[in-house]
């Protein structure tokens, strides 16, 4: 008897007589090794949803392999495989995987293995929540409606009667809590807090992961969020409040953009503009745009798509060509 879709999860899956579900694990059941990834700067969702997916896949009896184009940050070390993830293209087996499981990805671009995967026979299976997915995959498991990609594997592993470990109980919880900014993020319900006291029920770790993930922050991380503070200005035609670093102030406080995580959801507390902005340089002659609302009547997503981005509607980012520059009129893109 094939599992049900539930009536939240948004289905593409290119053939919409299948069942994407299904088909989602009878794929799975066919294979012997996968390889799991997601995006790059990997956040707790996404090292959520591949640690929790290799812990489902290894008891299932799979070889697995986890990519991910950055190295994981160290607060992070509290999940289950976290050790197994693997950054570098060169030290993966791909001749010998039989399907590829993208996860909290929105384009195949952002898992930094592209041109690897994108032409492999070996199925893609794509599970997100993203509203600006691209649908690359072979199977296409999205749910714009969940507040987090632990939360689609959560209801895909229900469905299965799959049980849930504790230490899959901590991964399922880290997404939700991370993504939903500890519950005050849309689309945050009553679904997102009965899944999370079923995963309380289940032994997940939840003062752990509000420690590692939360109260981690350097002096010097705080300090750069300061000087970023100083600098925030408010911009009446657009409603926006908008600030900026740039490669030399990181430089200066020894930190890396790793540390401004967080700050633009920081920043989102101020109750004075319609959207936040946050614009820092990359290393690469590149800059990076973070847009936070809490506006029930803004969708930031479509703001980030004008600039080549994505994301989700409270939450969304995109990056540009170019440096930050001070000039009389103010800091601009150049
Ligand atoms: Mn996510």
């Amino acid at each position: 008897m094939p599992p049900k879709l539930t009536k939240l999860s948004r289905i593409y899956d290119g053939d919409m007589n299948k069942d994407a579900h299904s088909h989602f694990f009878d794929t799975l059941t066919a294979t012997t090794s996968v390889l799991v990834t997601t995006h790059e700067n990997p956040d707790g969702d996404a090292l959520a949803s591949v640690c929790l997916c290799s812990e489902f896949l290894t008891a299932a009896g799979k070889s697995v392999q986890i990519f991910c184009k950055d190295v994981p940050d160290k607060s992070f070390a509290f999940l289950p495989h976290i050790e197994k993830i693997c950054s570098k293209k060169n030290a993966l087996a791909l001749t010998s995987i039989d399907a590829v499981v993208v996860l909290d990805c929105a384009s195949l671009k952002r898992t930094g293995l592209s041109d690897e995967i994108k032409n492999l026979k070996q199925p893609i299976i794509n599970i997100d929540h993203h509203r600006s997915n691209e649908n690359f995959g072979k199977i296409n498991i999205i749910d714009a409606g969940a507040v987090s990609t632990t939360q689609i594997l959560y209801e895909l592993l229900k469905e299965q009667r799959q049980d849930i470990t504790k230490s899959m109980a901590t991964c399922i919880l880290t997404g939700i809590l991370t993504d939903s900014g500890n519950f005050a993020y849309a689309p945050t319900n009553t679904q997102t807090f009965d899944i999370a006291g079923e995963m309380l029920t289940r032994g997940a770790n939840v003062r752990g992961i509000i420690t590692y993930t939360q109260k981690n922050k350097r002096l010097t991380t705080l300090k750069i969020w300061g000087l970023a503070l100083s600098r925030l200005r408010y911009n009446p035609t657009y409603d926006i409040a908008a600030t900026v670093l740039t490669q030399q102030d990181l430089k200066q406080f020894g930190v890396s953009k790793e540390d401004l995580e967080g700050l633009s959801n920081f920043l989102n507390t101020l109750k004075d503009a319609k959207i936040i902005l946050v614009l820092y340089e990359l290393p690469d002659g590149r800059v990076k745009g973070s847009l936070r609302t809490a506006r029930e009547d803004v969708d930031v997503c479509r703001l980030a798509q004008v600039f080549g981005g994505g994301g989700h509607v409270k939450a969304a980012g995109f990056e540009v060509e170019g440096r930050l520059e001070n000039t009389a009129s103010g800091w601009i893109v150049k």
